[in-house]
């Protein structure tokens, strides 16, 4: 009866419009001990509460924000008490939230559409429609510069672009960059927007990025999860996989970030197409994987690979799905010390930083193990602002900021690779 429920109320949203969130909490849980870290993790598997960590389990003392359902809240908060482990309130209701956000993006979009870079909001999270339509206005204002091209194309079939940096026609060592893998991360995808800008607007003035474009070509792929960002845009704004259905479920879609073939399988992630951390039937059976694997192969001279997550505030390095310090540890932990510094430097943003597996969880399949794999030394992940305030629903005041600090981190790394034969 529950289940048909909820299937009734999936349908209606697939067909009237968006998922609502009215009366949603995100309770931060901060786990006491090794026994509290279990019983925590156990919830992890019930179905019952319909949970959504937006952090995950990871050490004693290290806080779990999820986000629960109005219809069982209650429940859930009795079954925390009853066991002794304490929580509080990290987002009273989720659905105010988002129509606060809501409300500024539609504002901003009511003032006329921009004509070119210049007068592009970056102040805003934008549409998918607006993203591209920055991606081709940045091409055409600086065609010496910047090309966009087409890596292939997601489920549904949108192209998955790539914007091109490049001040030369052979085929350079290059810099990866991506964002918008996890759809429902919406700073990533803006904060990549402004870097976008930046390099165009620096080139030539700032030393660093002409040393690096003077050698270096910089692929930066904005929206790499395009489905799930439509998705996040028009029918839930809290949803992160890929949007393939799976065969034999209900459930749609694959964590892109499990999908790699590095440690594909292990524990780390979940064989469960209901998970968020669905792994996916094989590995690189997603398009929006697949494709950036074909063309990092074939490029075959990538140097640095930097995947924007959020959020946390981290920088991470592999391994992920091992603790088996990587070989490269002690350069990767010193550049990451070095880049969190410069980016503290900003606004005074703290971040962690160590290899995946120690600082967050062990995670399986994710995309810098296997870069790293490849041969890309420098493999980062970061996990941009916050701590957990406002998580996924980072207020568009803060994209600037966020953007800024970033950058500073980014052109740390990408100057060391350069300078590193
Ligand atoms: O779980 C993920 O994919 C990343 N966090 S997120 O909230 N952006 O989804 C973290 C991946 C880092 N890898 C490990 N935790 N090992
Ligand atoms: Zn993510």
């Amino acid at each position: 009866m529950m289940r048909g429920l909820f299937v009734f109320a999936a349908l209606f949203v697939a067909v009237f419009g968006k998922e609502t969130f009215e009366g949603h909490q995100v309770l931060r849980i901060v786990p006491k001990s090794d026994v509290q870290l279990r019983l925590i993790k156990d919830m992890e598997d019930m179905t019952e509460f319909e949970l959504d960590f937006w952090r995950e389990v990871s050490n004693v003392a290290t806080p779990v924000d999820v986000r629960v359902p109005l219809h069982s809240l209650q429940s859930f908060k009795i079954h925390l008490e009853t066991q002794g482990i304490k929580y509080s309130v990290m987002i009273k209701d989720v659905q105010v939230m988002l129509d606060e956000e809501q409300e500024k993006m539609e504002a901003a979009a009511r003032v006329a559409k921009p004509r070119n870079t210049d007068s592009y909001d970056y102040t805003n999270y934008h549409s998918i429609n607006d993203i591209y339509t920055f991606q081709d206005m940045l091409v055409a204002e600086n065609p010496d510069l910047v090309s966009k091209v087409v890596i292939g194309y997601s489920f549904e079939g949108r192209p998955l672009t790539v914007l091109k940096f490049s001040t030369g026609n052979t085929k350079r060592p290059a810099i990866w960059i991506d964002t918008g893998i996890h759809a429902r991360e919406w700073i990533t995808p803006a904060s990549g927007t402004w870097f976008a800008k930046k390099i165009v607007t620096d080139f030539g003035h700032d030393g660093v990025i002409t040393g690096i474009l003077y050698w270096m070509d910089i692929y930066l792929e904005l929206v790499t999860n395009p489905d799930g960002y439509y998705y996040t845009h028009n029918s839930n704004r809290m949803w992160r996989k890929t949007r393939k259905p799976n065969p034999g479920s209900s459930c749609v879609g694959v964590d892109p970030n499990r999908n790699w073939s590095v440690g594909f399988g292990t524990a780390g992630s979940s064989s469960d197409p209901c998970s968020e951390t669905y792994r996916g039937p094989s590995p690189h059976s997603e398009s929006e994987i697949k494709s950036i694997v074909d063309f990092v192969k074939s490029q075959g001279n990538f140097k640095a690979f930097l995947s924007i997550h959020s959020y946390s505030q981290m920088l991470l390095y592999p391994y992920g799905y091992t603790n088996t310090p990587v070989k490269d540890q002690r350069e990767l932990q010193n550049l990451a010390r070095l880049a969190v510094g410069t980016l503290a430097f900003a606004y005074g943003t703290r971040y962690t930083y160590g290899s995946m597996f120690d600082v967050i969880y062990q995670a399986s399949g994710t995309t810098i193990d296997w870069t790293y794999e490849q041969g890309i030394k420098y493999s980062y992940t970061f996990e941009l602002r916050d701590t957990g305030h406002y998580g996924f629903i980072l207020p568009a005041n803060q994209i600037i900021p966020t953007a800024q600090e970033t950058w500073e981190a980014l052109k740390v790394i990408m100057d060391h690779a350069y300078k590193t034969p």
